[in-house]
């Protein structure tokens, strides 16, 4: 068997999409996501410059060798531009390989350890009562698990906060727009909303928060002690992780569960994190962490650390990752909980699936292959639009992070 072909293929279905198509001389073809925020085309040149002319006339059933092929053969190793595309190839081969096995891929990753895969939703307000709201929403629809993120008051914009409540979408304009960032604001006002929510909610519901990389890991460690007595299922990204051992202080000051990755694009990353058991959930991705193969040696490894999986899940990650990403939870022993933000209905038409949600849970469905389709003909009609995420300023103008 062998690859004949391989597309890139760019969509902007209400945001941008970048997909891999590669097709073999037995007709059956596979997709992988390649899409990197704001960064979509230089994903696809790499692809289509690089790795593309190397793919044809391969066997694709020989995922791990074309994996290492691409990883140790560009010589520049790691890096999310360099591992989303990796990522692209590894997953189109998984769905070859499982439809040729006529089997979901679940089964190739050892068959089912749950029923389902739990999943949480974005409640956002501009104030604590609003995101209350949108809580109750989000547990009339059957959800377990809710990320909650409200105003801070005293700033004119705030992270996780947007108009649009189910389709929030962060990347929002042509030129990066400017959002303003105050610790001591926020600080002051974080731990209120979850006292809020567990009075009104009690403890039943899972509740979780995202800090976005806003604070030093001293104040990050003051927050996650204020949030104990709610029981937070986790505080995701307290402080930048470039230095892991910004980890260790965090941990040594609360009981509040730590998850952290979404940025993070292979294990080395996360080596420190997890091997010195500093964080309780990984939140590496199959599209920015290298595909199939690479995350279930990222999950393999947190699996001998009491580190779960906690998969990125949001707007920007296709639907194709969303469905591998489903497969992958419902196979591994160590599965979290998974991000699920619902895709627009012109990005759900655009890549038709299998995985549904039902009772706070998604389900990958039993199509061979990942389960999810792209439909190029519609595709075409929605041409990339650039879009960049915010940045962020401290009230005196300095740069932050966003
Ligand atoms: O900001 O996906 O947990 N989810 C998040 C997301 C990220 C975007 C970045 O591309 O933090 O909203
Ligand atoms: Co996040």
């Amino acid at each position: 068997m062998k690859i004949t072909d391989a597309k890139v293929i760019v969509t902007c279905p209400g945001r941008n999409f970048v997909t891999l198509k590669i097709i073999t001389d037995e007709g059956v073809y596979g997709i992988g996501d390649a899409t990197l925020n704001g960064r979509e085309l230089a994903v696809a040149s790499y692809l289509q410059e690089h790795l593309v002319p190397c793919l044809i006339g391969r066997d694709p059933h020989q995922i791990e060798d074309i994996w290492q092929y691409f990883y140790r053969g560009a010589y520049w190793r790691r890096g999310p531009v360099t591992m989303t595309a990796i990522a692209a190839v590894d997953t189109a081969l998984w769905d070859i390989k499982a439809k040729i096995a006529g089997l979901p891929l679940y089964q190739l990753l050892g068959g089912k350890s749950r029923s389902g895969v739990m999943v949480y939703g974005h409640a956002n307000g501009r104030d604590i009562e609003e995101t209350s709201d949108e809580v109750a929403k989000y547990l009339e629809m059957g959800y377990k698990a809710i990320r909650a993120q409200a105003g801070v008051p005293g700033l004119a914009s705030t992270y996780g906060v947007s108009k649009d409540k189910l389709f929030y979408e962060p990347a929002d304009a042509n030129l990066p727009s400017e959002n303003a960032w105050s610790t001591a604001k926020y600080l002051d006002s974080a731990p209120h909303l979850f006292e809020k929510l567990r009075e009104r909610f009690g403890f039943g519901p899972h509740f979780l928060h995202d800090v976005h990389h806003r604070l030093t890991p001293i104040e990050a460690a003051r927050l996650g002690k204020a949030f104990e007595p709610y029981r937070l299922f986790w505080m995701e990204d307290a402080t930048p992780a470039e230095n892991q051992e910004g980890f260790r202080l965090i941990r040594k000051h609360t009981t509040t569960p730590l998850a952290v990755g979404e940025v993070f694009n292979t294990i080395y990353d996360c080596q420190t994190l997890i091997a010195e058991q500093l964080i309780d959930y990984i939140r590496t991705t199959v599209v920015h962490a290298g595909g199939i193969t690479h995350l279930r040696r990222i999950f393999d490894f947190a699996s001998l650390y009491h580190v779960r999986s906690g998969c990125h899940g949001a707007t920007d990650l296709s639907p194709i990752c969303m469905g591998a990403s489903l497969h992958l939870g419902i196979a591994i022993p160590n599965f979290g909980v998974q991000e699920y933000m619902r895709h627009t209905k012109e990005t759900d038409d655009v890549f038709p699936h299998a995985y549904s949600f039902r009772d706070g849970c998604l389900y990958p469905g039993e199509t061979p292959g990942h389960g999810v389709d792209i439909d190029e003909a519609l595709a075409a009609k929605f041409p990339y639009s650039r879009a960049y995420l915010p940045v962020n300023r401290l009230e005196d103008g300095s740069m932050w992070n966003w």
